[in-house]
């Protein structure tokens, strides 16, 4: 079982994702205030640059991780994750599938799959995968089309089924209610909206590490 994600956690819980739009802040720029606020590990995700654009601000983000020591995975490209040599890839159910992702970027890469009912855990649960992430939690207006919360019964019953894989909780997290997902069964939460809702600060990556 691999302990590489709770290792790049490095005693954190927090699994921030970056958010160009609500921040109103380049993805460099946010892992800067992350690293302030503590962050050890950050997803940048981006759903509206084209590639090049994205490429070009995902290269000058990991510039800045890297001096702060701050582990990168990307959101869904796997192309822009294996031509920066980032550490890993979050990938979708609609994305290249993990093996895929897995020849591609290697062994030592780590690779989640995010997961929206206990089926599609149990179906990661047999890959070949770092985290598995199960959400939305509670209701959210950051993803557009997004599932039917799963609230905490169902983070408790995935927890069962994923076993020893290190479980990412996302989806209308806040700094509120972090302890009950914690307590649920989560290794980590991940979280946008209560990072970045107040434009140009870290609001609560504080308080949420
Ligand atoms: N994925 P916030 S929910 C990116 O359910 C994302 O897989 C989800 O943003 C999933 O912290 C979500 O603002 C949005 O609710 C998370």
């Amino acid at each position: 079982m691999s302990s590489t994600f709770m290792r790049a956690l490095a005693g954190t819980r927090l699994y921030p994702l970056t958010d160009r739009y609500l921040s109103r802040l380049s993805h460099a720029e946010q892992v800067s205030h992350l690293g302030k606020a503590g962050a050890r590990i950050v997803q940048l995700r981006e759903k509206l640059l084209p590639p090049f654009e994205f490429y070009q601000e995902a290269a000058n983000a990991l510039r800045v991780a890297r001096q702060l020591g701050i582990k990168v995975l990307i959101n869904d490209r796997v192309d822009i994750a294996l031509a920066l040599k980032v550490d890993g890839v979050h990938l979708g159910q609609g994305d290249l599938p993990p093996e895929a992702a897995r020849r591609l970027l290697g062994p030592k890469a780590m690779i989640g799959v995010s997961t929206h009912n206990p089926e599609q855990a149990r179906l990661a649960a047999k890959m070949h995968i770092d985290y598995i992430a199960i959400g939305p939690i509670f209701a959210t207006s950051t993803k557009q089309a997004s599932e039917t919360p799963t609230g905490l019964t169902i983070l408790r019953e995935v927890r069962h089924i994923v076993g020893q894989i290190p479980l990412v909780a996302i989806g209308g997290i806040t700094s509120e209610n972090s302890q009950d997902v914690l307590d649920a069964g989560a290794d980590a939460v991940a979280v946008i909206s209560d990072i970045w809702s107040s434009p140009g600060t870290v609001a609560d990556a504080r308080a949420l590490l």
